[in-house]
């Protein structure tokens, strides 16, 4: 029985110490394969790929991407510039010229890469101004590249080299501008729109067509029939000519002295527009400016803003005081004004008090009536040239040197304080002596662009 229970005991321990041993031995597996886990994650990171591949030819600015098994620690290269991110790495040029070995080392690893490396050509970096922008004719151009420029030349204009700078200058001509640049290694066109600085309170009235004189069943016989015309592009002033500028003109010149106390009861400050000036007074000024006076078509076409058949510089919408100075309310015993508008003044307004047309250009309908270069002929529309017409005048050097002996009368144009709706309208024409003046007329003036 003792040795029975002996062995039972031992059997017992026996079966203890088994389940021990199966145990740990199960303990030492599970620990044997975490060590072997361990083991893998710690092997070096390896090289898997580049791009392009070892033994290609690269440019010099090339940029080259190399990719990994996991993420390198450490990266180094022996030429270019690394950008890292996680298994794929970024290498960019400059890159020597010639036979290559470019190796790549980092902690637990290296490859060496083998190129043949190509100049890269010589490219633009960066121009000013900006392709696609406005130029004045005598701008500057900077042009910068990423080196130096072998035999560089541009058309049109002058350049100059100094580095990886270009320096381009003109004249270049008005317009649309393709300026054509060739060098060694690249040739590139920047695109430009050539324009000249607008004179001071001045507005630009592009070359083109437009439609002249009116319709309209209101319209009167000398503004039939509409017709074509083409004209050269040309500068206008944006405001009429006004009192202070018309008594600089005089004391600088000696000019004849105009009345200026009748002037002061209907243009009170300098600001107001000028008037009792005649056609002769106006060409001198005109002259003395630098400038000359519209033609009648120049200032129809100013009057409509670009517009087509519009009826006035704002549109078709019959003035009520916003819009114009006109025979308003303000004009008391004149049968002819208009007593249900008010434009706040009874006889001229300072320039620019009413809004501008498409055009900016201020009172071309209303304030004073504004002399024309042409001589007054009621049928030249039927008979008019297509291009740049004027009525009676042979040459535009002619006129502005032989003005003082005209007689015959002038075109006047835009309506004024004195006149009714009607009379405010782009295509009406109205007529007078080249010596008379009054108290509703004065003038605006215009100037060619120079020869391109
Ligand atoms: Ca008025
Ligand atoms: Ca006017």
């Amino acid at each position: 029985m003792l040795l029975i229970g002996i062995l039972l005991k031992n059997m017992k321990n026996l079966i203890t110490l088994s389940v021990l041993v199966g145990i740990l031995t199960v303990a030492i597996l599970g620990c044997g394969a975490d060590s072997v886990n361990e083991a893998n994650d710690q092997r070096p990171v390896q090289f898997v790929s580049a791009n392009p591949a070892s033994g290609s030819t690269l440019l010099s600015n090339a940029t080259l991407t190399v990719s990994f098994d996991g993420v390198p620690e450490d990266l180094r290269v022996t030429q270019g510039v690394i950008f890292r991110s996680g298994r794929t790495t970024t290498i960019s040029g400059p890159f020597i010229v010639g036979g290559i070995n470019l190796t790549i080392t980092w902690k637990g690893g290296s490859h060496t890469l083998v190129y043949t490396v190509k100049p890269a050509p010589v490219q633009i970096v960066s121009v000013n101004p900006l392709r696609e922008s406005l130029l004045l004719p005598d701008t500057i151009l900077i042009v910068t590249f990423n080196g130096n420029p072998k035999h560089l030349s541009v058309t049109p204009g002058e350049v100059q080299v100094s580095g990886k700078i270009a320096t381009i200058s003109g004249p270049f001509p008005r317009g649309e501008l393709n300026l054509v640049m060739k060098w060694d290694t690249g040739t590139h066109t920047l695109a430009y729109t050539v324009e000249l600085p607008v004179p001071d309170r001045m507005a630009l009235i592009s070359e083109g067509e437009f439609e002249m004189g009116s319709n309209v069943d209101e319209a009167n016989d000398d503004e039939r029939p509409v017709h074509t015309v083409y004209l050269d592009a040309f500068y206008i002033d944006i405001h009429e000519v006004t009192v202070g500028e018309y008594r600089r003109f005089v004391q600088q010149t000696g000019h004849r002295m105009p009345d200026w106390d009748e002037i002061s009861r209907y243009s009170p400050t300098d600001q107001h527009p000028i008037v009792f000036v005649n056609w002769h007074d106006a060409m001198a000024y005109a002259k003395w400016k630098g400038k000359r006076l519209p033609t009648e078509a120049e200032w129809e076409k100013a009057a409509r803003g670009g517009v087509p058949e519009q009826t006035y510089p704002w549109g078709n919408t019959v003035p009520d005081g916003k819009q114009c100075n006109f025979a308003d309310k303000n004009l008391a015993h004149f049968w002819w004004a208009d007593e249900q508008a008010d434009d706040g003044h009874a006889h001229t307004a300072s320039v620019g008090n009413y809004p501008d047309n498409e055009y900016g250009l201020y009172d071309m309908a209303g304030n004073v009536w504004e002399w024309c270069l042409d001589e007054y002929d009621a049928g030249f529309y039927a008979v008019s040239p297509r291009t740049n017409p004027i009525s009676g005048i042979d040459t535009m050097e002619g006129i502005v040197d032989t003005f003082p002996s005209v007689l015959s009368p002038r075109v006047l144009r835009g309506g004024s304080w004195l006149v009714t709706v009607h009379g405010v309208r782009n295509a009406v024409r109205f007529r007078l002596d080249p010596a008379s003046l009054n108290n509703s007329v004065g003038f605006r003036c215009v100037t060619d662009l120079p020869p391109n």
